[in-house]
């Protein structure tokens, strides 16, 4: 690894890890295919058919084969059926996603304790230590893909590396049926050849700034000093400024240790001015940091939740790379995915901000590094 010139107080990277981070491919559709074996190799879009509601639905997922024709989550499913006539819409079945997600869970509890289920379909598991007593990650990381096919008849994709921030990008890197293993001697050169777009927290906007700045990948960032990052970015400067490093010591936490803190206000009246909508998150973030605060915690991940007015109801969520602590901070990042996801001209009939994967405050104060002020 060639860090160029390192400074005395350069942070250090901890690559006594290992991480695999498993993603589901196609989920929701290769369960749909699953149980009806007619749909294999069909272009599957998992959306009700905009002719029986007014064009008015959105695409949740579709099978890669529908993906070849340019249709994707979060695309109005009018759209999608104008890409792709010969598309067949399936609705979704959110309790089957479910049941089959808790079946994944239990498969990957065979091969460690240490789990952090992020969504639906996605895992990072700790198998530092594992009840095979296999020290390949690589090796455990395609007998777990095994173990779902065998069982499930599912694929999925799976990263493994020494932290969570490039197993996932790890396991998104060959979708689908992928196995990447990025070692500690091969992540510079990952990271440089990465998008910025790809970095952990940077939304559409911050991509925007990136690229005025001229930061285009991992590379530009890197030769950035961190005193710059931070005068730019803030916190999360500090924090791209370690991600670019291969330095991300988030842990794995388990389910059962997570909380999550939310406010959600249904309007009697839906809204269909923009300004209106920030004015709410503004105001629900407010709402969660008060509540947060009496419980003395804090989390990086906010879920947005939008129920439109002909209820379909979305939930998108973004990990922020710091703990959010201020209103400021999570009404941001509440913003970036509303501009990431959100309709206004289908109008507005709830929102929600939730905070989730809240760890105690004391647990982060004890982990501080020396230099983070
Ligand atoms: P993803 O893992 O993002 O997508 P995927 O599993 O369908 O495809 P990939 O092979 O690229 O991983 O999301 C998992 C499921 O979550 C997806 O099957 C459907 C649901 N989902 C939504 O409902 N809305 C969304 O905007 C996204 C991105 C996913
Ligand atoms: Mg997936």
């Amino acid at each position: 690894m060639q860090y160029g010139l390192l400074t005395f107080n350069e942070p250090k990277r901890d690559v006594s890890r290992k991480i695999i981070h498993i993603d589901m491919d196609a989920f929701y559709a290769s369960v749909e295919i699953r149980e009806n074996p007619s749909l294999q190799g069909k272009p599957v879009i998992i959306a009700r058919h905009p002719k029986d509601t007014y064009g008015r639905g959105v695409v949740t997922t579709a099978s890669y084969e529908a993906r070849k024709y340019g249709v994707h989550s979060a695309m109005p499913a009018q759209k999608a059926y104008e890409l792709c006539p010969q598309g067949i819409f399936v609705p979704g079945r959110h309790e089957l996603y479910r049941q089959v997600s808790e079946e994944i869970y239990a498969i990957f509890k065979h091969y460690t304790n240490l789990i952090q289920k992020v969504s639906v379909d996605e895992a990072f598991l700790d198998v530092t230590e594992n009840h095979l007593g296999l020290r390949s990650a690589t090796l455990l990381a395609q007998k777990i893909q095994h173990h779902i096919y065998e069982k499930l008849e599912l694929t999925c994709s799976a990263g493994v590396s020494y932290n969570k921030f490039i197993a996932k990008l790890a396991s998104d890197y060959q979708k689908p049926k992928g196995l990447t293993t990025i070692e500690p001697s091969m992540a510079q050169d990952f990271l440089w050849q990465l998008p910025i777009k790809d970095f952990y927290g940077v939304g559409k906007k911050t991509v925007e700034r990136m690229h005025e700045l001229d930061i285009y990948d991992g590379k530009d960032l890197y030769q950035r000093s961190e005193y710059d990052l931070v005068q730019l970015f803030g916190k999360m400067g500090r924090s791209l400024y370690r991600k670019v490093r291969g330095i991300d010591d988030s842990p794995v936490i388990n389910e059962r240790d997570r909380k999550s803190c939310g406010k959600e206000h249904t309007f009697g009246r839906s809204l269909t001015r923009e300004e209106q909508v920030i004015q709410e998150l503004r105001q629900l973030s407010k709402s969660v940091i008060q509540a947060l605060k009496k419980h003395q915690s804090h989390g990086k991940t906010v879920v947005l939740k939008i129920r439109y007015n002909d209820f379909e109801t979305i939930t998108k969520r973004k990990t922020f790379p710091n703990y959010i602590k201020e209103e400021e901070e999570l009404f941001r990042v509440a913003q970036d995915i509303w501009e990431d996801v959100g309709n206004m001209e289908r109008g507005i009939r709830l929102l929600g901000v939730t905070l989730t994967g809240l760890d105690p405050i004391l647990y982060e104060n004890l982990k501080l590094p020396l230099w983070e002020t």
